[in-house]
C-alpha cells in the first residue's frame, strides 16, 4: 500500500495501520469467520494492527450484563484461536481505552441526523426492536471514532459494514476540511469470496449472530454433527448444477462457504462439483467446514480455560492501544478549540 504524507502532528507513523472491531455478543458464526477473523489474521502481517472487542457497541440493543462479561472473554479467546498473535497485533477491549467514547462524542458534533437515519443497519435493527436506544442510532459515530483514532489505513470487514465505512470516510473528510488535517482516510478490505455469508435457512438474508435462527447459522464452536446437520438441511434452489447464479442464492452461498473453508476459488469448486448434484456437494461442504474449524475449536478450548491469561493479554493490549490513540484524541480537542487539559 502507498504510504501517505503526514496529515497532522497526531499522525507521526509511516507504517500502514490496520484496525477492525468485533462485537462480544452471542456465539460467533462462520460469517464472522469469513468477513472477520480470517481477514484479521491475513492483514496482521501487513502493518501495525489493532483488533478491538467493541463492548460499547454491544449495549446498543438489549443485552444481559453477566453474558457480556463472559462473551468478552469468549471473543478474546476466539481472536487468538483463529491466529492473532499478541506479540504482533494489539488486541484489546474498547471500554478499556476511554479515548473511544470521548472521540465519539466529539465526532457527534459533525455527524448529521439525516445521514445517520439513512444507515441500513439502523433501519433494520430499529424495525426489529420495540425499544430503540439512542446508542443504536449513534452506533456508526462510535465506529468512526474507533477507526479514526488510530490513523487507520485499512479496515478488514464484511460487506455489511461497507456503508458504515463510507460514513467514517465522510466524517474524516468533513473534520479535516473544517478543523484542519487530522485523520487519515481509511479504506475497507473485503474478502474476494465470502464477504457476505448468507443464512442457511433463508439465503437472501445475511448469516447473523443476533438475528439468524439456530439452523440458519454455523457457529465456530458447533460440534461436527451440528455443522453437518445444518449444512445438509440448508435451503437450496431447484436444479442440481453446482454453480453460482443470482437466482440461486442457496447454492451460491454453499459455493462461497466451500471456498472460505478450503481457500480454493469458487470457480475451481464449480468445475469440480458441476453437475454431480446437490446432496453430494452438501456432504463435501460439511466435511470441509468441519475440517476448517476443528483446529480453531481445539485452540479455543485451551485458551478459554485460562481467563487470567486472557485478561492479562487484554490489559497489555489496552495500554498499548491508548498510547496510539491519545495523540489523535488530543489533536481533535486542540483543533476543535478546547482549552488544554491540565496534566
Ligand atoms: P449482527 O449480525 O448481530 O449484527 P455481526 O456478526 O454483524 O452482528 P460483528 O460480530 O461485530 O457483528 O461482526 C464482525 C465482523 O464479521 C464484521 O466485519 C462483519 O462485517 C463480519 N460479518 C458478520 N456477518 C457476516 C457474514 N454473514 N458474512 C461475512 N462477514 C460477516
Ligand atoms: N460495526 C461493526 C463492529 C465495529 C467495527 C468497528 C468494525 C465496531 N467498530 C471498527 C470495524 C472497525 C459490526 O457491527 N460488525
Amino acid at each position: 500500500m502507498r504510504l501517505r504524507r503526514r496529515p497532522s502532528p497526531a499522525d507521526n507513523s509511516l507504517t500502514v495501520r490496520i484496525f477492525s472491531g468485533i462485537q462480544p455478543t452471542g456465539q460467533k458464526t462462520f460469517g464472522n469467520y469469513s468477513g472477520g477473523f480470517r481477514q484479521y489474521v491475513a492483514t496482521q502481517e501487513e502493518g501495525e494492527a489493532f483488533f478491538c472487542i467493541v463492548d460499547l457497541h454491544s449495549i446498543t440493543v438489549e443485552y444481559d450484563p453477566a453474558e457480556l462479561r463472559e462473551s468478552t472473554l469468549d471473543l478474546a479467546a476466539m481472536l487468538f484461536a483463529t491466529g492473532l498473535d499478541p506479540h504482533r497485533s494489539t488486541v484489546f477491549v474498547q471500554s478499556h481505552n476511554p479515548d473511544h467514547a470521548e472521540a465519539a462524542w466529539l465526532l457527534g458534533a459533525i455527524a448529521g441526523y439525516g445521514e445517520l437515519r439513512r444507515m441500513t443497519q439502523f433501519k433494520e435493527k430499529s424495525a426489529a426492536h420495540e425499544f430503540v436506544s439512542c446508542g443504536l442510532f449513534t452506533y456508526p459515530v462510535l465506529m468512526a471514532a474507533d477507526i479514526l483514532l488510530y490513523q487507520t489505513d485499512l479496515v478488514p470487514i464484511g460487506d455489511d459494514q461497507r456503508q458504515h465505512l463510507e460514513l467514517t470516510r465522510d466524517l474524516a473528510r468533513r473534520f479535516n476540511a473544517r478543523f484542519g488535517p487530522t485523520f487519515r482516510l481509511p479504506e475497507g478490505r473485503y474478502p474476494a469470496a465470502g464477504a457476505r455469508i448468507m443464512d442457511l435457512t433463508e439465503p437472501t438474508r445475511k448469516m447473523s449472530t443476533s438475528t439468524s435462527p439456530e439452523m440458519g447459522k454455523i457457529l465456530i464452536v458447533d460440534p461436527p454433527e451440528a455443522i453437518r446437520r445444518k449444512i445438509m438441511s440448508a435451503v437450496t434452489d431447484t436444479g442440481r448444477e453446482v454453480r453460482r447464479a443470482p437466482d440461486k442464492p442457496g447454492i451460491s452461498n454453499l459455493v462461497e462457504i466451500m471456498s472460505v473453508a478450503t481457500g480454493r476459488p469458487p470457480e475451481a469448486i464449480e468445475a469440480e462439483y458441476g453437475d454431480g448434484g446437490y446432496a453430494r456437494f452438501k456432504a463435501a461442504v460439511a466435511d470441509a467446514v468441519i475440517a476448517c474449524l476443528a483446529p480453531v475449536q481445539e485452540r479455543y478450548r485451551a485458551l478459554r480455560s485460562d481467563p487470567g491469561e486472557l485478561e492479562r493479554l487484554l490489559a497489555e493490549g489496552a495500554q498499548k492501544a491508548a498510547g496510539f490513540s491519545r495523540p489523535t484524541l488530543f489533536a481533535m480537542y486542540e483543533r476543535m478549540g478546547f482549552t488544554r487539559r491540565p496534566d
